[in-house]
């Protein structure tokens, strides 16, 4: 804790107003490339794989402790614990950090968990179905307490809400601290990432929204399939980017 600190402080001295962060031990994991966006561009997709648990010695998909990883999981594997402690030991997270987080002036920024199942490789997640955001939000309400905005993995989310409601609730609360503005296809635990303009998610219908409520933040792609040409992940980019642009000049002209 002390080193996430020390982090945040050090943000806030070089004018870095921002850090997202995700509290999870499974991490982003298990996800695939198929070449199933547009024109056979080559997109990332997570495809139910098998999930073998995560082996001592390991977070986050890297090695920390070398004497204990073995990963065929000889020396055992992380211990089950459940939702409620990770919620618990995200509450003294936060309790500890949001203080150090005013005093440096740097929002925390919580992105959800993607793929957003309710557990991966043997262990919880926090934020795998929208309302859970609203419990972060809730639990320590300091205004540096606040969401990295993934549209793509709140589409990806297999649960009640209508996206579209989502972005106009959680837009409406001050606390988003930057939006990740991506497409897909499907939900867990089969989907796959699309270009901005070709997936289920009318991102134009949500641009507006976010508009609507006087969002006025940084939105970033996240990220995207890969052209076909010397530059794939810059080329996708900057075709988002581009597109991005183009809808905001449409909806600051008033033209939805
Ligand atoms: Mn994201």
């Amino acid at each position: 804790m002390a080193l996430c600190k020390r982090i945040v402080r050090d943000a806030g001295r070089a004018g870095i107003r921002a850090i997202g962060y995700n509290f999870s031990i499974a991490s982003v994991w298990g996800r695939d490339t198929q070449p199933v966006a547009r024109g056979g561009a080559l997109s990332v997709g997570y495809h139910n794989p098998v999930q073998p648990p995560i082996p001592n010695g390991m977070v986050w998909n890297m090695v920390y402790d070398r004497e204990q990883f073995d990963p065929a999981g000889g020396k055992g594997v992380i211990e089950p614990f459940s939702h409620d402690a990770l919620w618990d030991r995200f509450a003294r997270f936060m309790s500890e950090m949001a203080p150090v987080a005013e005093e440096a002036n740097v929002r925390l920024a919580l992105h959800p968990d993607d793929p957003p199942l309710p557990t991966l490789r043997g262990t919880p997640r926090l934020v795998y179905n929208a309302n859970l955001y609203q419990r972060a939000l809730d639990l320590v309400p300091s205004p540096m307490n606040t969401l990295e905005f993934c549209i793509g993995t709140l589409a990806e989310m297999n649960d009640d809400n209508d996206l579209y409601e989502v972005i106009d609730r959680y837009s409406k609360t001050g606390r988003i601290a930057y939006v990740h503005f991506r497409n897909v296809r499907g939900k867990v635990p089969f989907y796959d990432e699309m270009f901005v303009d070709d997936g289920d998610v009318d991102m134009a219908r949500a641009l507006g929204i976010l508009h609507k409520n006087g969002y006025d933040g940084v939105m970033i792609p996240d990220h995207t399939p890969a052209m076909s040409c010397a530059a794939p992940w810059h080329a996708g980019m900057a075709y988002a980017l581009g597109w991005m642009r183009g809808v905001i000049g449409m909806l600051k002209r008033g033209n939805r």
